[in-house]
């Protein structure tokens, strides 16, 4: 490593979930800072810290060289809040500091990316950053142009020109660990340790994201840099929970059953969560085991949709019956398991979707339901686009609440879209919405409280009375089971 050569600045824009950290920038400020580059993290999407204008003024006086900012989700809000940053430190900074953007804004279309970008920004990086960035650093550096970086798009007078894809890192050991710690929002204690342990996933659900992003390929780190990582962030931040965001934990389950005995055999003693969805076929009773005994406090299972019929159709890859079979082995196995559930995917249609809520409600488990967003670039959309039509943008802020419907179909209109949805809401969501959010219920931990007021008011609207004692005993035993785990006599 050398001496401090560059001041790179990255920015993360107010999106839609306040108060998460963004994983993709910390993995690039720990790149960058390993080449011995200088690297602040403002974190404008942090409801804790001061106003926004300050702290980037604040970090322009600093002088960076080069200003990275994230575009995360892919929405009208984020592209907005991007731009703005830029161009304001277009007037502030003019050409000492070269302006760059990333992120899934980029990457799921890197042309249209670049576009909306406009000339507020000098270059745009689409997939992984960790390597382009650390090259365009370099480049600044050296004085040279940003021709011929792979992975990288740009806007001259003849239109878009987008550079090679760069390779996906192999060896996902060989980066360091999320640097959170340079993040303005980031003090001593971190309540909530955000990692990931893997990359991508092989399948190929009609309606995911992943295929673009990562190409239906999987990598994952080795156990040992797994846990290590955990160690350090336990001793650094001293969190409360960890949550693996893997798309895929458990693809090589071998390498997920080591992870979860190295925790047990060095008595990490962690509460962790599994909240982007565990793959059922990946479920065994040994596996379930390991997970509840190193600590697993919560897993989600991407179920999507419990109709078996139209359950088909998402080409998932995996059985009806296997997700039922996982979801009774992880209950059996004492793991919180919570299902995810999606309304309106193709062939759907009101009455397939209660169909759905009632073979749902035999299994006795938590769901999280959203409504269907056709992402650009997605089977899903495509379909979409032949047999439905479009009501709204799918890629804004109010679109990726996952609560507004943006197309629908002859044989699922609009209204009984939002029925089956407010419907489905009302049966599941009630005690964590309504009452303490928070405190209830772990997997939801991630969303604002004003976002829980609201939720919390639409579901009280529409709440159903005959699930009222379902719902005062689960609050009931959530809260007791909270007041244990604040004592410490619980542990999940
Ligand atoms: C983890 C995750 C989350 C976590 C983030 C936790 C955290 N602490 O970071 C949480 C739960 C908060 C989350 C929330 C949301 N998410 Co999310 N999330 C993911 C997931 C599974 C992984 C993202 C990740 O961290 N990857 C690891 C890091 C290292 O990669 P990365 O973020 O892509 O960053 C790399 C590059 O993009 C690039 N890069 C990133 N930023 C920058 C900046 C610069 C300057 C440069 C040069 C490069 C660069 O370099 C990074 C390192 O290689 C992805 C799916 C996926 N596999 O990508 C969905 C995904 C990105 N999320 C999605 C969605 C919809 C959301 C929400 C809108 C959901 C909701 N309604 O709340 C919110 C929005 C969040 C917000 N900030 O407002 C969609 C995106 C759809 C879209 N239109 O953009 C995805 C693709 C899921 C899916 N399959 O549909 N999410
Ligand atoms: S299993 Fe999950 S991550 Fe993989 S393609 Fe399906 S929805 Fe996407």
């Amino acid at each position: 490593m050398s001496a401090t050569r560059a001041k790179v600045l990255l920015v993360d824009p107010p999106s839609v979930s306040p108060n998460e950290l963004n994983l993709g920038l910390a993995s690039l400020a720990a790149a960058l800072r390993a080449e011995g580059h200088a690297v602040r993290v403002v974190d404008l999407n942090s409801l804790r810290t001061g106003r926004a204008k300050g702290r980037l003024a604040e970090a322009l006086d600093w002088g960076p060289d080069v200003l990275g900012v994230s575009v995360f989700p892919a929405c009208d809000v984020t592209y907005a809040a991007a731009r703005k940053i830029l161009e304001t430190v277009r007037s502030e900074r003019g050409e000492r500091t070269l302006r760059v953007v990333g992120g899934v804004g980029i990457s799921i279309d890197p042309a249209e990316g670049a576009r909306r970008m406009g000339p507020a920004a000098d270059l745009c990086l689409y997939g992984e950053g960790e390597r382009t960035l650390a090259e365009v650093v370099e480049r600044r550096l050296a004085g040279g142009g940003m021709a011929g970086i792979a992975g990288t798009v740009r806007i001259e007078e003849g239109g878009v020109v987008r550079e090679a894809p760069r390779p996906l890192i192999k060896n996902l050991d060989s980066l360091p660990f999320p640097a959170y710690e340079l993040f303005d929002s980031v003090g001593e204690r971190m309540a909530e340790y955000p990692m990931m342990t893997s990359r991508g996933c092989p399948f190929n659900c009609i309606f995911c994201l992943n295929k673009t992003l990562t190409q239906r390929t999987f990598r994952h780190r080795s156990p040992e840099n797994v846990v290590a990582e955990i160690e350090y962030a336990r001793d650094r931040f001293k969190f409360d929970a960890l949550y693996i965001w893997d798309d895929h934990f458990s693809l090589v389950r071998e390498r997920a059953e080591r992870v979860c005995r190295m925790l047990i055999e060095r008595k990490l003693n962690i509460r962790y969560y599994l909240p982007d969805g565990i793959r059922a076929d990946s479920v065994t009773p040994e596996f379930a085991r390991l997970l509840k005994e190193s600590g697993c406090a919560g897993a989600s299972i991407g179920f999507e949709d419990a109709n078996p019929e139209t359950f088909a159709h998402i080409q998932k890859g995996e059985k009806y019956e296997e997700i039922i079979q996982a979801i009774a082995t992880l209950k059996a196995a004492g793991v919180p398991v919570r299902a995810s559930m999606v309304i309106g995917l193709p062939h759907t249609t009101l009455t397939s979707t209660r169909v759905a809520m009632e073979n749902l409600k035999k299994l006795k488990i938590h769901a999280e339901w959203y409504l269907a967003i056709p992402f650009p670039g997605t089977e899903f959309h495509d379909w979409v686009t032949k047999h439905g039509r479009f009501l709204e943008d799918p890629l804004t802020l109010r679109a990726l609440t996952f609560r507004r419907v943006v197309f629908d179909t002859p044989e699922f209109p609009k209204a009984d879209r939002y029925r089956a949805f407010y419907e489905a809401f009302a049966h599941y969501s009630f005690p964590e919405y309504a009452f303490y959010g928070k405190v209830c219920n772990p997997l939801t931990q991630q969303r604002s409280k004003v976002d829980k007021y609201i939720l919390s008011i639409f579901t009280v609207a529409r709440y159903i009375p005959e699930r009222l004692p379902a719902h005062l005993w689960s609050l009931a035993r959530d809260a007791v089971l909270a007041v244990l785990r604040r004592t410490g006599l619980a542990r999940t």
